[in-house]
């Protein structure tokens, strides 16, 4: 199948085991110095631009999730995606990192999930200090710009702190947390086919890892599934559910006066519809359903 093909293929060319073994011990190793470890997700994909590792990794300290991008989906969609995954302990935050919308959540859930080891610190006699974070994901979630949108233009480096780690960056926040300032790079999920074209089509992946066209048809095909009206206000579809992808495409290849795309296999359209549906002008949806294995 298709979907296998883009699969397999994104395996080989960005994760091969030799990067998993070095993340994983990096990840290992920068935990020990923090008290609260956040986690940066795509919105568009809560569940498959999560590392399924990472809790395991990362145990006992807590994980604030992030669900970055939120202005690309639509929010009572991701309510409820926050709701269950609060319920899972997972302390989520919705955010956009390029406005820094979202921003002062984070740091009260920091300051939330410290209460307790503050507590535990005073009970053994020690000095309270500020707590400790760093910032992990897979490729492209937003993590710089998470860290720069923390960090903001007042917090200076605060250099490597002896007694916190030598070597090590940290920044100060508002004055009262302190950040590692570099972001923790995770390995994606690709445990089911369909979550390398959703990967694919969020632009996780290098541009080598799939193909254009298979991922645009996937992305069509998801659209017409769950929000068929944006396909039809966007580019004047009367019954879009009674066309298949390739209809879809030779349509909007002749929208756009794509026309000859169609005996080339519609590689110009597929690039449009991909760029647009990322910029978020196609549909704000949520690509991972709530079933799990979806
Ligand atoms: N629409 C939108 N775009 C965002 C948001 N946050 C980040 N981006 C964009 O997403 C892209 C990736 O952001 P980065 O901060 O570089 O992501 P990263 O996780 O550091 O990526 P790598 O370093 O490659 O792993 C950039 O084009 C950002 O401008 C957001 O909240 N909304
Ligand atoms: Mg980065």
């Amino acid at each position: 199948m298709k979907e296998n093909n883009t699969g397999e293929k994104i395996a080989a060319y960005n994760w091969y085991p030799g990067h998993m073994v070095r993340a994983r011990r990096e990840i290992s190793e920068n935990v020990k110095l923090v008290d609260i470890v956040v986690e940066v997700t795509d919105a568009r994909a809560p569940r498959s631009t999560r590392n399924p590792e990472l809790e395991s990794l990362v145990a006992p300290k807590p994980i604030i999730l992030v669900l970055n991008k939120k202005d690309l989906v639509n929010p009572e969609e991701l309510e409820v995606w926050v709701r269950r995954l609060a319920q899972d302990g997972l302390n989520p935050v919705g955010m956009v990192a390029t406005s820094g919308e979202g921003k002062k959540a984070v740091i009260q859930t920091v300051e939330k999930l410290f209460r307790p080891i503050v507590q535990d610190m005073k009970n053994r006699k020690r000095r309270v200090r500020p707590p400790r974070i760093m910032v992990v994901g897979i490729p492209n979630v937003g993590k710089s710009t998470l860290i720069n949108a923390l960090a903001g233009k007042k917090t200076a480096r605060t250099g490597s702190q002896p007694g916190v780690t030598r070597g090590k960056q940290w920044v100060r926040i508002e004055g009262k947390i302190d950040l590692l300032d570099t972001p923790g790079l995770m390995w994606p999920r690709l445990s089911v086919p369909e979550q390398g074209l959703k990967l694919a089509a969020l632009g996780v992946l290098g541009p080598k890892a799939y193909s254009e066209e298979e991922v645009a048809r996937y992305v069509l095909r998801l659209v017409r599934e769950i929000e068929p009206q944006a396909l039809e206000s966007r580019f004047g579809f009367k019954d879009v559910q009674s066309l298949d992808e390739n209809q879809i495409l030779e349509s909007i290849a002749s929208f756009r006066g794509f026309g000859e795309d169609e005996g080339t296999g519609f590689p110009k359209t597929a690039h449009f519809v991909l760029g647009e549906f990322r910029r978020g002008r196609i549909a704000r949806i949520i690509l991972d359903r709530h079933e799990p294995g979806t």
